[in-house]
């Protein structure tokens, strides 16, 4: 769906049609999009250069777009719309709904679509390529202006994404993103470096980019990064400490890995702290005791928490939250530990009475087969409560296919610690063999990319 929004439904001028008029000719259309919840030189700049093309026309991106993008807008849709409006030299205010063009130029076909130059490089390069290639169909053309970015720029910017990263926004991004994506995306993160990761990595597939959702602050790789077993031996205010070195450095919404959420006299204290700080959500496992990793399965031996139990700790947890965009999703361990399916739909439905805001499904199995067979009977009698999967043991699987089985959150839980471990092991082992680091040094980032790596204030 493409929207329009004629600037005469807000004013009583016309002011495209009064240019036109006194020009005595046909205004070319040069159209530009903006992203943005704050109108700066930059932006005031694209349309005094446009004007001198002809009519200008604002896209507005929607707040899905701007989701996906990472762009989270603080501003409502509504809000940036009125602020395109009210610019001068606007002609028309239309929605975008797509970062890419393609229905934004098939809709009004443009003369000219105007950018700044930024979008030669980086990520943003895969867009301008599209609207050249769109454009060139029917002769259009694209119009670089230098890119406006001097430290008030700079700032503003800073200041943007600062916002985005503040508690009030961050929490509810989870559930937002759970309305619009067909699957929310988290990876793992357990510190300040792999937060960046997270939050800055974007690819291009299929002429679309692709991002990370989320992130994901596993016990297991927290408990490692610090060389600790995952047996809930990394205590609560250390893990809080991760969760506030991510925090500095990101803005996407983060998933808690709660293990078995402790004493339920305990797990209060940690919602409230979680969710004053900012964090979306909080998984917790049905084990009790002496919790060890899924991933061993029945080898060490787990025990399975009661089911009134834990409903009785999610009950809890509930009735302690604040507000209504922190979620307390509820991790079935049945088929871990070989209880089988029956009892992992009925722990789900008595999990989802009990209040849990989703159920999170965990198997070690090499094929995805137990888990979408659980999706598919779980949805035949709840289509609304998010589905939580972990394809570590089952990586073939891809996200269409958990998708087209009702899952809708996918996590990445541990692969960037293990690709990070072998490569820092094989280093370190190079630097004995050789006794010095030239032979390792072409592998490495280079020293300038890791000093750039960090943003400055
Ligand atoms: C974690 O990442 O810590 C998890 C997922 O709990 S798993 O390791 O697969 O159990
Ligand atoms: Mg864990």
């Amino acid at each position: 769906m493409f929207g329009r929004l004629n600037k005469n439904a807000y004013s009583t001028i016309d002011l495209s049609a009064r240019r036109s008029a006194q020009m005595g000719i046909n205004m070319k259309v040069v159209y530009t999009c903006f992203c943005t919840d704050v109108i700066h030189e930059g932006h005031i700049n694209i349309v005094t250069q446009a004007r001198q093309y002809g009519k200008v026309v604002v896209g507005v991106l929607t707040d899905a777009a701007m989701i996906r993008f990472n762009r989270f807008p603080t501003l409502d849709f509504e809000g940036r719309m009125r602020l395109a409006e009210k610019m001068e030299g606007v002609d028309e205010v239309i929605i975008q709904e797509d970062m890419m063009y393609d229905k934004v130029i098939d809709s009004i076909r443009p003369d000219y679509v105007i950018h700044g130059d930024n979008w030669l490089e980086g990520s943003l390069r895969v867009i301008r390529d599209n609207v050249e290639k769109k454009l060139s169909q029917y002769g259009g053309k694209i119009i670089d202006v230098p890119y406006t970015y001097n430290e008030k720029v700079k700032r503003i910017d800073a200041r943007l994404k600062e916002r985005a990263a503040m508690p009030e926004y961050r929490r509810k991004r989870l559930r937002q993103l759970l309305d619009i994506r067909p699957i929310v995306k988290a990876i793992e993160v357990h510190s300040g470096l792999t937060g960046l990761i997270a939050e800055k990595t974007v690819v291009e597939s299929n002429g679309e980019l692709d991002q990370f959702d989320a992130m994901w602050i596993s016990s297991l790789c927290d408990s490692t990064a610090k060389g600790k077993p995952d047996i809930e031996l990394v205590d609560m205010t250390s893990r809080f400490r991760t969760i506030d070195d991510v925090m500095e450095v990101t803005t996407k919404p983060i998933i808690f890995d709660g293990d078995t959420g402790g004493l339920t006299e305990h797990f209060v204290y940690t919602v409230r702290t979680l969710e004053r700080m900012g964090v979306s959500a909080v998984i917790i496992e049905d084990k009790t005791g002496l919790k060890k990793n899924s991933l061993f399965g029945t080898e060490v031996e787990q025990t399975q928490d009661s089911v009134e139990h834990f409903c009785e700790k999610i009950r809890e947890g509930k009735k302690t939250q604040l507000t209504d965009d922190f979620m307390i999703i509820a991790r079935i361990e049945s088929l871990i530990l070989e209880r089988g399916m029956e009892d992992a739909l009925a722990r789900a439905k008595a999990y989802v009475e009990a209040g849990a805001d989703g159920i999170m499904i965990h198997s070690r199995k090499k094929t995805p087969d137990e888990v979408l067979e659980f999706c598919d009977r779980f949805r035949r009698t709840d289509s609304d409560t998010p589905i939580v999967t972990v394809p570590s043991s089952y990586n073939c699987v891809t996200e269409e296919e958990l998708a087209a089985h009702g899952a809708n959150v996918v996590i990445y839980a541990n692969q960037l610690t293990r690709s990070a471990f072998p490569a820092m092991q094989k280093t370190a082992e190079d630097i004995l063999r050789y006794h010095r680091a030239q032979e390792v040094d072409e592998r490495l980032l280079p020293i300038q990319d890791i000093i750039t790596l960090i943003d400055e204030l």
